[in-house]
């Protein structure tokens, strides 16, 4: 069986759950459920990111414990994610004994690699990035003045301290070469040339430890200093799977890591040329996705406006939250969240397209056949268009699922909706009713219920719950998520004549 590994960034603890953080967890769900569906060997990692000057100062804030401000974040983020029909397969928190070990181990590989030297640090830091900035780089951005870092343009602070160093600018034209030979490593393609020009402009060798502050891995050995927060981050991909024991576990090197454009340096610099000094593979692809904007603003905490997933459930379910967030702005392009937005996409496509094929079908099966499906026993032109079409859907949808092109492939569902509904107005099945044409009449509705079940498996990995009540519908019994897949379930012609379908539930009721 062919291994897939798919992960999202490790979300920092100082903040709570919001929109941003879950949308790259739903979109990572997508592609292990499809993936899943494909017959792949899946493995989904989430987790949090518990380390580092920016988590010990808001703990700091709060007159608590590093770890017990986790402890708090992390509970949120497990109980959100199942309301989220999120499927990980783990859960990785970087203060757990198994990551530090990972940690640590990557340390001296990356050290006996001889990568590593001992030096004295004097330039800037951004705590809100955890990054570092020289005085030239904030004189480039035209922030030196204000001292503001070039990323968040929050405040930058002067660090003076003895520092070990990660000998970067030796992997200069290495990862050039590298990101140059496969063209399909960082995605899209605008952020692959961000990366080439941001390696191309040179680098320059990385601190890696701190002496100022103690919430994070100590350095082996030399225990004063704590493992830059960024080196111990990335290693989860790698620690979450058991490293270093074996030294390549199953499943790497990772299919995708799913991250925020916000992020994309550290993945795409960083990360690869530590695993090159490791002596690693290199995880196949990295996807940098944009940036939402809420009713027209950033999110932010000052202003209050950060989506909370918690409220959000109120209102609507997470499937249809899910289906939103993938299908409303191209995947790698900023957007705007909006409840008009959403209450249009849902009125239109779900309720107005999706629901409106389901219920019109089954109810005229149940009206004309008691819910009995007959045979397709006379095909004709529209019939042999409809089912060219599913099965087009079908290839297409795997192609842009490969792509990490989520709005491509809902769009290309939804197409064979519309297509379905199109059939019905062009085979009128309650004329051929009233004209006792019973022979066409069960062909029609065989394409019909027969489309529906292979639209519901090509949308079961974006709306699982939504999904399953569908096929609970069209096969007449409880089914979960996990009883398909697309080689047994995704032929044309695998639902049999005799099979009862149920009289139509509404499983997408307008909005108002
Ligand atoms: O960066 N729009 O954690 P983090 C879209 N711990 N996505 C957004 C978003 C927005 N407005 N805001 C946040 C960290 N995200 C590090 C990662 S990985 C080894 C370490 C999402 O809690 C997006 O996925 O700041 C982004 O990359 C991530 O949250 C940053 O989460």
């Amino acid at each position: 069986m062919e291994n897939y590994y798919v992960t999202t960034p490790i979300y920092y603890v100082n903040d709570e759950p919001h929109l941003g953080h879950i949308y790259t967890t739903i979109a990572a769900d997508v592609l292990a459920r499809h993936q899943r569906l494909s017959g792949k060997d899946v493995f989904f990692l989430t987790g949090v990111d518990e380390h580092g000057q920016k988590v010990q100062q808001a703990a700091e804030g709060r007159g608590i414990e590093p770890i017990e401000l986790a402890d708090q974040v992390v509970a949120r983020y497990q109980s959100l994610w199942p309301e989220l029909e999120i499927s990980n397969d783990d859960f990785i928190r970087t203060s757990s004994d198994r990551h530090k070990a990972g940690v640590q181990a990557m340390w001296r590989r990356l050290e006996n690699a001889g990568t590593i030297y001992k030096d004295f640090y004097e330039d800037w830091y951004c705590v809100p990035c955890e990054t570092y900035w020289t005085e030239t780089q904030l004189k480039d951005a035209d922030l030196w003045d204000s001292k503001q870092c070039p990323d968040c343009k929050r405040a930058v602070e002067k660090i003076q301290e003895e520092s070990y160093f990660f000998r970067l600018s030796a992997f200069q034209d290495r990862l050039i070469e590298y990101i140059k030979a496969n063209p399909d490593f960082i995605a899209p393609a605008s952020r692959r040339n961000e990366v080439l020009s941001f390696i191309e402009s040179g680098l320059r060798d990385l601190s890696v430890s701190r002496t100022t502050f103690s919430w994070g891995v100590p350095v082996p050995g030399d225990e004063k200093h704590v493992i830059y927060v960024w080196i111990d981050a990335l290693t989860n991909y790698l620690s979450a799977l058991g490293f270093p024991e074996p030294e390549q576990p199953k499943y790497w090197p990772a299919d995708v890591h799913l991250i925020g454009k916000d992020i994309l340096r550290f993945h795409a610099v960083y990360w690869p040329a530590m695993l090159m000094a490791a002596d690693l593979p290199l995880p196949k692809r990295i996807y940098a996705h944009g940036w939402w904007t809420v009713e027209g603003e950033k999110m932010s905490k000052s202003k209050g406006n950060a989506l909370r997933p918690d409220k959000l459930l109120k209102q609507y379910d997470a499937d249809v939250l899910r289906y939103f967030l993938l299908r409303e702005v191209p995947f790698g392009h900023d957007g705007d969240f909006s409840f008009a937005a959403l209450k249009q996409r849902y009125n239109s496509e779900l309720a107005n397209d999706v629901g409106n094929l389901l219920n019109r079908s089954l109810a005229m099966l149940n009206k004309y056949r008691a819910g009995v499906l007959g045979t397709a026993a006379e095909e004709n032109g529209t019939d042999r268009a409809l089912i060219a079409d599913v099965e087009a859907m079908q290839r297409e949808v795997a192609d842009y699922m490969d792509k990490q092109a989520f709005h491509l492939a809902l769009d290309r569902i939804n197409a064979v909706v519309r297509h379905g509904n199109r059939y019905v107005e062009e085979n009128t099945p309650w004329a051929l009713a009233k004209q006792g044409e019973d022979v066409r009449l069960d062909t029609v509705l065989y394409h019909l219920v027969e489309t529906l079940r292979l639209v519901a498996l090509q949308l079961l990995p974006f709306m699982p719950e939504k999904m399953t009540g569908m096929l609970s519908q069209i096969l007449d019994r409880s089914v979960q998520a996990d009883d398909f897949s697309f080689s047994a379930d995704g032929g044309w012609g695998v639902l049999e004549a005799g099979q009862q379908c149920r009289k139509p539930e509404p499983l997408f009721p307008r909005m108002d």
